[in-house]
């Protein structure tokens, strides 16, 4: 599956390296759902991102806890963010994109 280059791209390691997962649309996303690496040393997406590139449409929010709680933060649409903010490196735990059918908390 493609990571189209208007969908939120998520990278494990800073300047947009390492692996990527990618969100199209709308909605709220568990990164512990989500797999960096398989068997036999698994990792999950949970407390990996280091840099991210925004959907060219939608501002994201990033939370430090699952089902979109904890401390949160806001990020413009179409912008590329080499680095996380100060305490936001490796510690992302879910993520909003908002849309007809979702409010971002
Ligand atoms: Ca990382």
């Amino acid at each position: 599956m493609p990571c189209y280059d208007t969908a939120l791209r998520l990278y494990e390691d800073t300047n947009f390296s390492g692996k990527i997962l990618c969100f199209v649309g709308e909605g709220i996303a568990n990164l512990d759902n989500y797999r960096r690496s398989g068997f036999p040393f698994y990792r999950s997406w949970n407390d990996a991102v280091s840099s991210f590139r925004t959907p060219n449409l939608a501002s994201v929010t990033l939370y430090k806890d699952r089902n979109a709680s904890g401390v949160r933060m806001r990020f413009s649409a179409d912008w590329d963010y080499e680095t996380m903010p100060p305490y936001w490196n490796d510690v992302v735990s879910s993520v909003c994109i908002p849309g007809w059918n979702t409010t971002c908390p």
